[in-house]
């Protein structure tokens, strides 16, 4: 029998209303099944909010700080419990052990941030233009959020959203992806151990059109944090611009490691192998596009076959796998279609380019790790967000051909250059459009207390990480305070005196 999960919704672990559940399976070992969760439809959504709305009320009264020491809490716990939840995200996503801690501590360093910003949380004093008048700014909650996560950092990026939400003292209703559902579900359990009030944070499970599309539309839910794809991210703002939510998008990556000429050709080689190959390429942040000088170009093919060649395909649990399967057959087929396009458009396969099936293999959604050379900046390879194993990679001749082929991509998330020079780095910092450029690092590697973002069609302009989320999940309250006794008009009085 496969445990049984449920909704979290007005105080209580409850079933979807309607009762339908779906499966949670390993992507290593499609026999395992995780659990069994709830399916959740409008009317399980609908009751969350109204839940969400009720408590809020008591929750907004309750001082920043105090709230931070809520979020510390669930840190501590989080730290305690890394291992299992760990273990438990490599089970249900796929990725290995060691980055499901990483993902695991990256939501542990967003808990203790918030907990340090609640006794911050700073609005401005500002100089009012009349005499003894005081003016300042207040942060104040939206009221209740949507959550709707992605199934690549399963603990990672729902804690960038719902730490800080929570803290501004904004009710959650939190759907997780409904491939990583049990990620989900160890991080409420530990927010409302931590002290979270029931009704302030809702876990409903579900497909992104069961429940995700009844958080978007729901009138009473304010505010919408979303990682996704892309398409589906223009069409949640359209549907949210009904009801005029504020919405934060964080959307597809197409990133790209430039290789100068001078660069250190090793941390090269071990930055583009972890960029590409680290969450098996699913990453809004993986390196899909590696942009050579054509003076190292041959030489640096020759050791990035060898080394991606040796990498190791396995079950993430196990000691000396390198790189685990895709999430699902689903991710397993657009793999392979992206690289039999990949083929027609004329690039050349230099190794990979097929499933993965030998041992224990055959039972998941292995795909072995792949190279295209001599690609075109006008082949789909070249544009179009794979999330999967696949490195494209082209030669360049001068910097400004970098920069173009850099830059000749509807994305704009990661960027990263190896050089010695420079010069040439500052040029990287301003010419590439990305919302984050790495120096002698690869494209992936953010740190939860710096903004994470990007331009073009990676998103809406919003950042998480940092200091930019809790002013996303407030409202800027303008106070003034005329002690004068009098009545005094701004710019008239003003104009007079
Ligand atoms: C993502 O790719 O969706 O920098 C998030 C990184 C991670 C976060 C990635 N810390 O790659």
């Amino acid at each position: 029998m496969s445990t049984r999960y449920q909704n979290f919704i007005n105080g209580k672990w409850v079933d979807a209303l309607g009762g339908e559940t779906f499966e949670n399976r390993n992507p290593a070992d499609w026999e395992e099944v995780i659990g069994v969760f709830p399916r959740s439809t409008k009317e399980d959504v609908d009751r969350a909010v109204e839940a969400a709305v009720e408590g809020q009320k008591e929750w907004r009264k309750v001082p920043v700080p105090v709230r931070g020491a809520i979020m510390k809490k669930a840190a501590d716990l989080l730290v305690e419990r890394k291992e299992d939840f760990a273990r438990d995200m490599t089970r249900e996503m796929g990725k290995v052990l060691t980055e499901t801690r990483g993902d695991v501590q990256e939501a542990i360093d967003t808990g203790y941030y918030a907990a340090g910003e609640g006794r911050r949380f700073f609005g401005r004093t500002v100089p009012s233009e009349l005499p003894n008048k005081a003016a300042f700014t207040i942060h104040l909650p939206l009221g209740v959020v949507g959550v709707i996560c992605p199934w690549n950092f399963p603990m990672a990026i729902p804690s960038w959203k719902i730490f800080p939400a929570l803290l501004a003292g904004n009710a959650v209703v939190f759907k997780p992806a409904s491939d990583v559902p049990l990620s989900g579900t160890n991080f409420v359990k530990t927010l409302l151990e931590a002290g979270v009030p029931p009704k302030i944070i809702n876990l409903t499970h579900g497909t992104g059109s069961s429940v995700g599309t009844p958080i978007i539309e729901h009138p009473d839910i304010r505010c919408l944090s979303f990682t996704g794809s892309t398409g589906v991210g223009k069409g949640l703002a359209k549907s949210a611009a009904d009801t005029l939510k504020r919405v934060s998008l964080e959307l597809g990556g197409k990133n790209a490691q430039i290789v100068w000429e001078d660069g250190n050709l090793e941390l090269a080689l071990e930055g583009v192998l972890w960029g590409a190959y680290g969450t098996t390429g699913q990453r809004c942040t993986a390196t899909s596009r590696l942009i050579l000088h054509e003076k190292i170009h041959d030489g640096f093919v020759d050791i990035l076959k060898e080394a991606v060649e040796n990498l190791r395909l396995g079950n993430g649990l196990d000691t000396g796998t390198d790189v685990g399967p895709l999430v699902n057959e689903g991710q397993l087929k657009i793999v392979d279609d992206y690289v039999k396009i990949g083929r027609a458009e004329g690039a050349t396969l230099l190794t990979g380019g097929e499933p993965y099936e030998e041992g224990d293999c055959d039972k998941g959604f292995f795909y072995k790790p792949t190279v295209f050379i001599n690609v075109k900046p006008d082949m789909r390879i070249a544009r179009e967000e794979i999330f999967g194993p696949v490195l494209s990679v082209f030669k360049i001749s001068s910097w400004q051909e970098a920069v173009e082929v850099h830059n000749d991509t509807d994305y704009g998330l990661s960027s990263a250059l190896y050089t010695q020079d420079l010069h040439l780095s500052f040029h990287a910092v301003e010419e590439l459009e990305a919302g984050i450029t790495y120096i002698n690092a690869p494209t992936i590697g953010a740190e939860c207390h710096l903004p994470f973002g990007g331009v073009k069609e990676t998103g809406n302009g919003h950042r998480e990480g940092g200091w930019g989320p809790y002013e996303f999940f407030t409202e800027d309250k303008t106070v003034y305070v005329d002690y004068s006794g009098a009545l005094q008009r701004a710019q008239i009085d003003t104009e007079e005196a």
